[in-house]
C-alpha cells in the first residue's frame, strides 16, 4: 500500500521511555511517523510525577535504555535509586542526543483513533484538531498514567489547594507552615509522606489499607562503583532480560518452608540491611505461591514495623493484615515508618472511620474533622487499561476498545487485541509490564513490534491482528498463571480493585520476563503464530 500526502506509516502516542524508543526505532527503519504527547515535554511518568520524594524503585543502572552502548557509557547516575529530576534529565538527554523531539507534537492529547476498514488506515485525532492517518498505531501511553482522584463529596468547596501525586505542579509546592493531609499509602504516599512531614507544620496521613514497605537504602554511587557498573553492564543487562522481573537478581532455588527458621531469619535480615526489592524478589521462590511461606516474610516486616514505631497503637494501625505481602505492589521507602514517630505527624485509620466529605476547611471522617490547608491525593491510577480506554479507540465496525474490555482486558501477548488491526500496545495489559523493571519490558516490546512491522512491510502485508482462538487462550493463560499465585487474594490495582466498577481481573502476565521474551520470539519465529496477516 502506498501512503498519500498527510498520511504516515505510524503514529506513536506518548513520549516516555516507550514513545522515545519507538520513535528512535521507526526512524532507524526509515518509516514515516508522527508522535503526540499530552505533556509539554518528554518524560512520561517522570514528567508528571514530580511529588516530593518521587523516584525510581529500580536500581539506576538498570532503569535505563540498553539500545545504545555509547549512551550507556556516557551517562553516569548519581545514586542507587535516582529521583524524578535526575530521571527526567536522563530522558531529556536521550531525546536531545538522538534528536527525537522533532518527531513529537507536545501539549497535544490524542482524543481518538478509529480504524477505517476500506483503506486499512487509522485516523488519529487530537484535542488540537489534528487529524492524521496512519497504517500502524503504536500506543506508548504508560501503565500508570491515568490519575485517579476519588469521588469524595465536597471537594469543590475546599478553600485550600489539593494535588494528585501523578499531576504535580511543575513549579513545586511549598508546604512550609501548612497543615497537610495525605490520602493514600501506596508507593506514591510512602515516598512523599516522609518528605512532606519534614516541611509541613503538621501532616495527617489518611490510611485506608496499611502497606508493607521495605527500606530502599538509597546511596550515592562512588566514581569507582560507577566505573565498575559500566565495565559489567553488558552482563548485568543480559541477566535482567532473562530474569523473572527484569532486575539483576532472581528468585533463589531455596524455599522458605524448607529452610530452618534461623537460616531464614538470617537471610531476611541480611537482605533487609541491603535494601531494595531484592529483599522480596531475590528471596525464597515460594513466597508468592504459598501462603505459609508468605506469612513468614510478612511477619518479619510486621516485627520491623513494631520495632520502629514508638507508639504501639500507631504501630498496630500501620501493620498490614488481611492480604499476602507483595500482592499489592511492594513499595520501597526512606524512613516511612520512622516518620510516624514525629510530633507533627498523625495517622488516621480510614477503616475505623471513613472519609465522609471534604469541607471548605479540611476533611471530615465519620468521627472527626481535620483542619487542612492542603490535601495530597496519593490515590493511584486506573492502571493498565485506563490510559487506553480514556482515549476513544475504535476498531473494526466502530467497536470501542472500552466496550470490548468492559469485562476485563482481552489481548494477545498484551501487545495487540482482536478487532483492532495494526494497533500495537507497548506494555499493554496481558504483558509483564508493571511486574518488574519497566524499561526492560518496554525495550523488548518496542523491538518485537518494530520487527513485526518490518516483517509486514517486507511481505507487503496490509494488516495483522490476533485470531479469536489465540486471544482467548492468552487471556485464559494469563489468568491461570495469576491464579496459581497469591496475587488474586489482594484488592490491588493489579486486579483493578481500586477503581469502582472495574472488572476484577488480574491484568499483567506473571510468567516472568524471560519466559515471556522467549515466547514472543518463538511466536515471531513461527511466522507470527496466533495472528492473522492479510
Ligand atoms: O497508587 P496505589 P500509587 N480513600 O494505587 C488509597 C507505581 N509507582 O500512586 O490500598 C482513601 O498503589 C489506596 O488505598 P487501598 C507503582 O507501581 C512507582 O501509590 O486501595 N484511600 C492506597 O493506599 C505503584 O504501585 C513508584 O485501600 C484511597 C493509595 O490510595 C503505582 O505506581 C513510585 C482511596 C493508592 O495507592 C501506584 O502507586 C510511585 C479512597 N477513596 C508509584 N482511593 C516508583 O517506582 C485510593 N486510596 C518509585
Amino acid at each position: 500500500m502506498k501512503l498519500k500526502g498527510g498520511e504516515v506509516d505510524a503514529v506513536v502516542i506518548g513520549a516516555g521511555f516507550a514513545g522515545l524508543y519507538a520513535v528512535y526505532r521507526l526512524r532507524q527503519m526509515g518509516l514515516s511517523h508522527r508522535a503526540f504527547e499530552q505533556g509539554g515535554g518528554v518524560g512520561g511518568t517522570w514528567y508528571w510525577n514530580r511529588y516530593p520524594g518521587a523516584g525510581s524503585d529500580s536500581e539506576s543502572w538498570v532503569y535505563s535504555f540498553t539500545f545504545s552502548e555509547e549512551l550507556e557509557q556516557e551517562w553516569s547516575w548519581s545514586c542507587r535509586f535516582p529521583g524524578q529530576a535526575e530521571i527526567l534529565r536522563y530522558l531529556e538527554h536521550v531525546a536531545d542526543r538522538f534528536d527525537l523531539r522533532r518527531s513529537f507534537d507536545f501539549n497535544t492529547r490524542v482524543t481518538g483513533a478509529a480504524y477505517d476498514e476500506p483503506s486499512g488506515l487509522w485516523t488519529i485525532k487530537t484535542q488540537r484538531d489534528d487529524e492524521v492517518r496512519a497504517k500502524y498505531l503504536i500506543t506508548a501511553v504508560g501503565c500508570l498514567s491515568a490519575a485517579q482522584v476519588p469521588n469524595i463529596p465536597g471537594l469543590d468547596q475546599f478553600k485550600g489547594h489539593w494535588y494528585h501525586t501523578g499531576q504535580w505542579p511543575h513549579e513545586g509546592v511549598d508546604f512550609t507552615g501548612k497543615r497537610v493531609g495525605v490520602i493514600g499509602t501506596g508507593s506514591s504516599g510512602i515516598q512523599s509522606i516522609p518528605v512532606i512531614a519534614k516541611q509541613a507544620q503538621h501532616l495527617t496521613v489518611f490510611q485506608r489499607t496499611p502497606n508493607f514497605s521495605v527500606p530502599a537504602r538509597n546511596a550515592t554511587l562512588s566514581p569507582e562503583r560507577v566505573n565498575q557498573i559500566k565495565r559489567d553492564i553488558k552482563k548485568i543487562r543480559e541477566f535482567c532480560r532473562w530474569s523473572t522481573i527484569g532486575q539483576p537478581y532472581d528468585w533463589q532455588e531455596a524455599e522458605a518452608l524448607k529452610v530452618d527458621p534461623e537460616e531464614r531469619n538470617q537471610q531476611f535480615e541480611t537482605a533487609w540491611q541491603k535494601g531494595g526489592f531484592e529483599w522480596m524478589f531475590g528471596s525464597y521462590r515460594d513466597l508468592l505461591f504459598d501462603k505459609k511461606a508468605n506469612d513468614m516474610a510478612a511477619d518479619f516486616v510486621r516485627e520491623k514495623i513494631r520495632g520502629v514505631v514508638n507508639n504501639p497503637e500507631v504501630a498496630r494501625k500501620l501493620i498490614p493484615t488481611g492480604y499476602p505481602i507483595a500482592t499489592k505492589r511492594l513499595p520501597l521507602d526512606t524512613d516511612y515508618f520512622e516518620t510516624f514517630n514525629r510530633d507533627n505527624v498523625d495517622l488516621v485509620d480510614l477503616r475505623e472511620s471513613p472519609i465522609e466529605e471534604v469541607m471548605a476547611t479540611g476533611l471530615r471522617t465519620r468521627d472527626k474533622s481535620y483542619e487542612l490547608d492542603a490535601i495530597v491525593f496519593a490515590t493511584g491510577f486506573d492502571a493498565l487499561t485506563g490510559p487506553l480506554t480514556r482515549i476513544d479507540i475504535r476498531g473494526r465496525d466502530g467497536q470501542k476498545l472500552e466496550e470490548k474490555w468492559s469485562v476485563g482486558a482481552r489481548t494477545y501477548l498484551g501487545v495487540s487485541t482482536r478487532g483492532f488491526p495494526n494497533m500495537f500496545m507497548i506494555t499493554g495489559p496481558g504483558s509483564p509490564s508493571v511486574l518488574g523493571n519497566m524499561p526492560v519490558s518496554i525495550e523488548q516490546h518496542v523491538d518485537w513490534i518494530c520487527e513485526c512491522i518490518a516483517h509486514l512491510q517486507k511481505n507487503g502485508a496490509s494488516t495483522i491482528e490476533p485470531t479469536k482462538d489465540a486471544e482467548e487462550k492468552w487471556v485464559a493463560h494469563v489468568q491461570d498463571l495469576a491464579d496459581a499465585t497469591l496475587f488474586p487474594q489482594a484488592d490491588s490495582w493489579y486486579m483493578g480493585a481500586n477503581i469502582p466498577g472495574k472488572p476484577r481481573v488480574f491484568m499483567p502476565y506473571i510468567g516472568g520476563f524471560g519466559t515471556y521474551r522467549k515466547l514472543c520470539a518463538d511466536i515471531a519465529e513461527k511466522d507470527y503464530e496466533g495472528f492473522t496477516i492479510t
